[in-house]
């Protein structure tokens, strides 16, 4: 980049269109192109948008750092072959728009993308292909580099990294085993490591479960003790298996008809031996946080939700005939238990076994219903189970589906009525919550009244409903009925009196208590996949999980001749995961010295789940080079530590899809609170504000069979559509490839260039709505760039036309104004209002004719700088500046042209002058007249005069006539 003041700019010469001849400075593509790709370079070359840390490898300008800081991060892409739509990048221009603002008010800003590259997609193109998926990620990363490139988006470029790069995931390992070594300490609420918690059982302090002494057990035991308190620990649970896969997935990642997501195989239920993490020791902290993040409330709701706190309370029934047995239940409404009719227990609940009896008993007999029709309970409940493997959660508790279950044979005594109630096996009962078995009570509730229905139970009302309420249950408030015995009486007593009278009986009784129960599961954390972080853990021979000393990390992934998981038939339940990694001998099977001189060892070979990369990689951006620290704690402390108003710390803003709203936010919360706890970092939580961008549609044209055509060679007649002669119908969709209506910003750069589309964008609508994209509107965007190149450079000769002159009155306000409003939209993203006002400001120049005055030109170029910065660098230098426009400071309105223009209003009574008051030239009648009789001069003239007429002629004159 030349060193001139005014550069006339220079393009590619050759073929220009005529129109293009007779106007060779017209601001067209072919001169948009050579503009960004020149100034692309010079950003690049020039380190333009490098943020200064305080200290380290990218410490810099000390003033820069001595500037309020703020870090604004974009949720980062995962990079997949298919390239970048028009949609992908509307969060990537919102949150750079803002940041150039940010940048110009002031701010040291912190803005860069990474890529988010291990996962399911490139490991499934990678077995489609036989191409490594490293081959493959990194080539998507660099084609979607390139474009990114293209938009112009303003990202420190040295912070920028992969979560697939080793330097990178050596650090996820490390907060694997952070977690690893450390359990959650009740009493302290926080995690603590396990070197402390291990002391406490040597010395007494704390018994162990078995009761033995510490130094008695066998490091098999010690090891499954500290497994029961470790934050990442490895257990045997029912787990979704995908045989279609070869792998497990976690519940959100099964569809509500029990199918995988991703390929749509079934899912199945089955005990493996996994990774997890315990995200539930954290359920109240994550719940109570959420009241100070600055979130969109329909997210923190659905965290709320996810998280699921329910008070209830414990309950032990005893079983009929089974001395010690007990069912214990989780039940939100305790005050309900006279109306206990039966019991429930989840179809994989461990006491099944134990409470069977041999024999139908009398009861049962002739209940088909009831035995199925098999001839024993164990044959019966074995029936019934493999029914319900094959259900996913949601689809065992979708709302009014036909209950179906199983008698065991057994039954329980009511505590209160000592009632004889049969149990079930039903599986409307999941095994995963509360206890895993409930009390039933179809009078207060809706399934169990089904159930009761279907079975033919009994049906007690413990709560009065509403006169004329019959036939089903009521779960609404009211007195309670129904509910006495010798000991106690509820009857009369509101739910919540009831609740606790209840609880206070069933704790002196000593066969329930208080609970709160949550929702939230822990984590499910392996997969048997090859692109995945390999895992720092190897066990030894007794079976004991090893942690890999830190001097080992990172673990890299071996190379594989074979990376697909072993699949199976996608309907065959019985199979086992195979993982790519277990393939691999010389691998798994290693001598080590962990400090205890050389042993054998296998490696774990399940990889993390692609959540883990995006769990921290904000801190990652903040001191992306440090090989011997997660990241310095005073830089640390610098972008993310506490504020005012930012009681928990985090980034300043983080721009993302909606779609994200649990699974992401929730695991990255839970990592940031862990590392707190531990004291890796100031911050308790990763994003103090978060903004969901709306999503880009477009519309979906579909022939008579309903397949999508491609929607650019639909045609529009009278309103109606066509391709190829055939009338189609029109749609709004989602943009894609598979609906043959992705528009990609590289087509649409090359029509208009980057800083149309990113004004296009950005003009759209509101940020978080979503709107369909119109390839025929972009152009309104590029006239603006036009004009705006018109106002300030002469099309024919390229010569700047700007006059040292003094713009006239009316020029001052359209600036004045617009420099306000702008100012504001971008300070609070509305950049589609931003962008009508320097759209009214530049047509005014436009109207106005004649030169206009450098200062106007000057300060326009400013506004428009975060949004087109690319024609803003060009026309800065244009103008004669040899800095980037980037660093400049935002224009400041000038109060005295903002405030509307007054005019002088005359209040008359009688025909005599009693007031003047300074109004706007566009006060109404009415709000003229309420400001005359208001005004205290003319409330003295009058007297406490009745009014009998006033007659306004805004904004001049107000006349008053006294009765
Ligand atoms: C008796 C009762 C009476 C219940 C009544 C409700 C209404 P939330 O609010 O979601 O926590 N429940 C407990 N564990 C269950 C499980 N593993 N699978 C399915 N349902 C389960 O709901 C708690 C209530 O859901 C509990 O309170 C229990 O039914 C049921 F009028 O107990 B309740």
């Amino acid at each position: 980049m030349s060193e001139t003041n005014s550069s006339p700019v220079a393009f590619g010469a050759g073929g220009a269109p005529s129109a293009e001849v007779a106007a060779p400075h017209r601001y067209t593509a072919a001169m948009a192109a050579d503009i960004e790709a020149r100034w692309q370079d010079f950003w690049d070359l020039d380190g333009t948008y490098e943020a200064p840390n305080p200290s380290g490898d990218l410490a810099g300008d000390e003033a820069v750092v001595a500037r309020p800081k703020k870090f604004i991060m974009d949720m980062f892409p995962y990079p997949s072959g298919a390239g970048l739509h028009v949609g992908h990048p509307l969060g990537y221009i919102a949150t750079d728009v803002y940041a150039r603002h940010q940048r110009m008010t002031g701010h040291n800003v912190l803005h860069t993308l990474g890529f988010d590259a291990f996962g399911l997609p490139a490991e499934q193109y990678a077995v489609q292909t036989g191409t490594h998926p490293r081959v493959s990620t990194e080539a998507n990363i660099e084609n979607m580099k390139v474009q990114l490139r293209r938009l112009g988006l303003g990202h420190d470029k040295r912070r920028s990294f992969a979560t697939i790069d080793p330097d990178y995931y050596k650090w996820t390992q490390w907060i694997f085993l952070q977690i690893f070594n450390s359990w959650y300490d009740e009493e302290a609420k926080k995690a603590r490591p396990i070197a402390d918690l291990v002391a406490q059982f040597e010395s007494g302090q704390r018994a162990t479960p078995s009761g033995r002494p510490w130094g008695e057990l066998s490091a098999v035991e010690r090891a499954d003790v500290l497994g029961g308190y470790r934050l990442a620990y490895a257990s045997d649970a029912p787990v979704n298996w995908c045989p279609g896969l070869g792998t497990v997935l976690a519940n959100e990642e099964v569809t509500a008809d029990g199918r995988s997501e991703r390929g749509n195989f079934p899912v199945f239920k089955a005990n493996l031996r996994q990774w997890n993490m315990r995200i539930t020791a954290y359920a109240d902290r994550l719940l109570d946080d959420l009241d100070a993040l600055d979130w969109p409330e329909a997210i923190k709701l659905q965290q709320r939700n996810w998280i699921g706190r329910s008070e209830g309370a414990r309950v032990d029934f005893s079983v009929d005939g089974r001395d010690g047995a007990r069912i214990t239940v989780f039940t939100t409404r305790p005050d309900t238990l006279f109306g206990a009719t039966y019991m429930v227990l989840a179809p994989e609940h461990d006491l099944i076994d134990a409470i069977l009896p041999a024999e139908w008993p009398q009861e049962a007999q002739g209940k088909d219903a009831w035995t199925g029709g098999a001839a024993t309970p164990a044959e019966a409940v074995a029936e019934y189970r493999k029914q319900a493997q094959t259900k996913s959660d949601v689809e065992r508790q979708t709302e009014h589906k036909d209950k179906t279950g199983v008698f065991t044979g057994a039954y329980a005594l009511n505590p209160v009525t000592g009632a004889r109630i049969p149990v079930f096996v039903a599986d409307y009962v999941l095994m995963g919550y509360g206890t895993g078995a409930i009390m039933a009570v179809p009078g207060q509730d809706e399934r169990d009244w089904e159930f009761a229905e279907a079975f033919g139970l009994p049906i007690i009302r413990t709560v009065q409903p509403p006169e004329g309420w019959e036939g089903e249950a009521f779960t609404g408030q009211g007195p309670a009925i129904n509910s006495s015995n010798d000991e106690i009486s509820l009857d009369g007593l509101d739910v919540t009196e009831a609740k606790a009278r209840i609880t206070e009986w069933l704790v002196a009784k000593g066969i329930g208590e208080a609970t709160i129960n949550f929702r939230l599961r822990d984590w499910l954390f392996s997969r048997q996949r090859y692109w995945g972080e390999p895992f720092p853990i190897v066990y030894d021979e007794d079976g004991v999980a090893h942690a890999l000393p830190e001097s080992m990390l990172p673990l890299e992934l071996p190379e594989v001749d074979d990376y697909s998981p072993r699949t199976y038939d996608p309907d065959d339940a019985d199979t086992q995961p195979e993982t790519p990694l277990s393939r691999n001998e010389e691998w798994v099977d290693v001598e080590l010295d962990l400090g205890d001189g050389v042993k054998r060892y296998r490696r774990e070979t399940n990889t993390m789940p692609n959540w883990a990369g995006s769990c921290w990689y904000e801190l990652r951006y903040l001191d992306p080079h440090n090989a011997d620290k997660l990241v310095d704690p005073e830089i640390e402390r610098y972008w993310m530590g506490p504020r005012e108003g930012q009681p928990h710390g985090g980034v300043d803003l983080y721009v993302g899809g909606a779609e994200h709203a649990v699974l992401h936010l929730l695991y990255a919360r839970f990592w940031s609170k862990v590392l707190f706890d531990l004291g890796h970092v100031s911050s308790v939580e990763p994003f103090h504000k978060l903004y969901n961008q709306g999503m880009i549609q477009a519309y979906v044209y579909r022939d008579g069979r309903g397949f999508p055509v491609p929607a650019t060679e639909a045609e529009e007649r009278d309103g109606k559509f066509f391709f190829e002669g055939e009338p189609v119908k029109r749609e709004l969709g989602k943009m894609g490839k598979s609906l043959k209506n992705a528009v990609t910003p590289d087509e649409i750069a090359a029509e208009y260039g980057a800083d149309t589309l990113r004004l296009y964008e950005m003009a759209m609508g509101p940020l978080d709505v979503s709107r369909p994209w119109d390839t025929r509107a972009v152009v309104g965007q590029y006239r603006l760039l036009q004009r705006l190149w018109r106002n300030v450079v002469d099309e024919a000769t390229g010569e700047v036309t700007v006059v040292d002159e003094e713009p006239d009155e009316a020029t001052l306000r359209a600036l004045h104004k617009a420099i306000d409003g702008v100012g504001q939209d971008m300070a609070a993203m509305r950049f589609n209002t931003a962008i009508a006002k320097i759209t009214e400001l530049n047509n005014h120049l436009t109207k106005t004719g004649g030169p206009v005055a450098r200062s106007v030109a000057e300060r326009l170029v400013l506004l428009i700088a975060p949004l087109a910065p690319h024609i803003a660098e060009e026309l800065w230098r244009s103008l004669g500046h040899p800095d980037s426009v980037v660093h400049q400071d935002f224009p400041v309105a000038d109060p005295a042209y903002v405030v509307d223009e007054t005019v002088t209003c005359v209040v008359q009574i009688k025909g005599k002058v009693k007031a003047r008051l300074e109004v706007s030239p566009s006060i109404t009648d009415a709000e003229l007249e309420a400001l005359a009789v208001g005004d205290a001069a003319v409330v003295a003239a009058l007297g406490g005069a009745d009014i009998r007429k006033v007659i306004v002629r805004a904004p001049k004159l107000v006349n008053i006539v006294p009765a």
